[in-house]
């Protein structure tokens, strides 16, 4: 599993405080603990500040930067925050994201190629979000075939189902779950990705759906995550699942998780 730490996002209160006042120790210490934890990529987002996004998300990229080269993934609606933020994150970046709405997929692009970038394409086009099954596997074969078209290699792309709170409605876990298990079996070279904590906005013990979802998520196929890599419980159950799904060969990585303390109280 490719785990992508999600906690440096301004839309959480905490991150837009440490933003606000530049707090440059705080960020920091975040960007440490996700690595420490296991994070392969850090998610990088300003999106919370519409006026000045670029500014910010240059300030953020920089202070990472100074304590790690783990590659990161940045995640924004604006195209000047992706340009800073991909400019200053150096190689093997994530752009998150791309879709199928025809102007987010052309200024996007470019960026795909002048960064070499991989990219993770959201499942919806200018219809907006969709909540038919067929309709969405419809916009995920035009985009993966556009990007293939336009020479992105297919282990650079991400697919993302766009996972909804089920608490809106009953059917978006299980609809998330189709996707990725036919996109899996369509596309076996593509990646496939989720912001896995959209799925228990709005309902109690969000760890506990989180934790949940998730396996269901990688027995469906599930290739990449954007989740919070401090959960232990999360990063031990996902340890346990790769090794169970046959992903993890001699069970090495959940053997080596063990040794160096992960599942401690644990049984
Ligand atoms: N797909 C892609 N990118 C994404 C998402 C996705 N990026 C953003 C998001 N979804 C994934 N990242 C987060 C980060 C934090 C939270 C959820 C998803 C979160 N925030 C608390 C909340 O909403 O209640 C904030 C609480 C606080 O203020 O701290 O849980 O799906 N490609």
């Amino acid at each position: 599993m490719i785990i992508i730490g999600e906690l440096i996002n301004s839309t959480r209160k905490r991150i837009r405080a440490m933003i606000e006042q530049r707090d440059t120790e705080a960020i920091k210490d975040i960007a440490l603990k996700q690595i420490e934890a296991g994070a392969d990529y850090l998610d990088v987002n300003a999106g919370a500040f519409v006026a000045n996004e670029p500014e910010h998300m240059e300030w953020l990229v920089k202070t990472i930067r100074s304590v790690t080269e783990i590659p990161l993934c940045i995640d924004s609606p604006s195209y000047e925050a992706l340009d800073v933020g991909l400019r200053l994150a150096g190689p093997n970046a994530i752009i998150n994201s791309i879709s199928g709405e025809p102007e987010r997929y052309e200024k996007v692009l470019p960026l795909v190629r002048k960064y070499e970038a991989s990219v993770i394409a959201l499942s919806m086009d200018e219809r907006g979000l969709l909540d038919d099954e067929e309709q969405i596997l419809g916009v995920i074969d035009r985009l993966i075939g556009r990007l293939k078209d336009d020479q992105v290699p297919a282990e650079r792309i991400y697919i993302d189902p766009l996972i909804r709170p089920v608490s809106t409605n009953t059917i978006y876990g299980k609809l998330a779950l189709r996707t990725l298990r036919e996109v899996t079996r369509r596309y076996p070279d593509v990646r496939t990705s989720c912001g896995l904590s959209n799925v228990s906005y709005g309902l109690p013990k969000r760890k506990l759906l989180n934790q949940t979802f998730m396996i269901t998520a990688m027995a469906s196929g599930l290739k990449a995550a954007i989740l919070d890599p401090l959960d232990k419980q999360l990063m031990a159950n996902i340890a346990a699942a790769e090794a169970l799904l046959g992903e993890d060969e001699f069970c090495m990585r959940y053997l080596e998780a063990d040794r160096s303390g992960r599942f401690e109280g644990l049984t």
